[in-house]
């Protein structure tokens, strides 16, 4: 946890710094917000995912964007589905500047079956846009990302034993992330209000 406190820091202090170094920057105030991560940011973990093209990435890498973020796993035919779906009526309700702000991020609970591969077949099955990030990754980082955005998931087992061929069962949790990776506003259940969401992405 020390270490994890140090990386905060340093990772604060290396951003707050190029921020004093833009003053003349008229969006300066907001890059030196973004530098600073509360206890409550996501961009606390320092675990590496895996994203749909292969590359490593952390969670961090997405401060400075306003994250809508939900859990899910590739092969679901149920609620997945859907919870893409509804990511991708949330992106269109948007202004072109907010969605110049806004990235999409989906991360995987099923980590057995849900290589880069299988995260692009989603992409392709749901149309989804370029500003998607999917990711996958270890049990342990998923396991506290779920925690920390309250979903909920749990492996069932396989209709023929023995097979790859099982499902999970899990809640839906749609989170706002602000650009510092705070939660500013989630929505349990499918049908997300877009217009709640819309009114608290920033379109500077
Ligand atoms: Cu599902």
């Amino acid at each position: 946890m020390k270490t994890i406190i140090s990386l905060i820091a340093a990772v604060a202090c290396a951003t707050a710094a190029i921020g004093c170094k833009k003053e003349e920057d008229p969006h300066a105030h907001h890059k030196m917000e973004a530098g600073k991560l509360s206890g409550a940011s996501l961009y606390q973990f320092h675990d590496m995912f895996t994203d749909q093209n292969g590359k490593q990435m952390m969670l961090h890498q997405l401060q400075g964007k306003y994250v809508v973020v939900a859990m899910f796993y590739a092969t679901c035919t149920a609620i997945c589905p859907r919870i893409a779906a509804e990511m991708l009526r949330l992106e269109k309700s948007l202004s072109a500047r907010q969605r110049a702000n806004t990235r999409f991020l989906m991360i995987s609970f099923d980590h057995e079956r849900d290589n880069p591969a299988n995260l692009r077949k989603f992409i392709e099955k749901m149309r989804l846009t370029d500003s998607f990030v999917l990711l996958t990754g270890k049990p342990e980082p998923i396991r506290e990302v779920a925690a920390a955005l309250g979903v909920n998931y749990k492996k069932q087992p396989a209709a023929e034993p023995g097979t790859s061929n099982y499902e999970y069962a899990h809640s839906s949790v749609f989170s706002l992330l602000s650009p510092q990776g705070e939660i500013v506003l989630q929505h349990a259940g499918l049908s997300v209000s877009v217009e709640n969401f819309r009114e608290k992405i920033r379109d500077y």
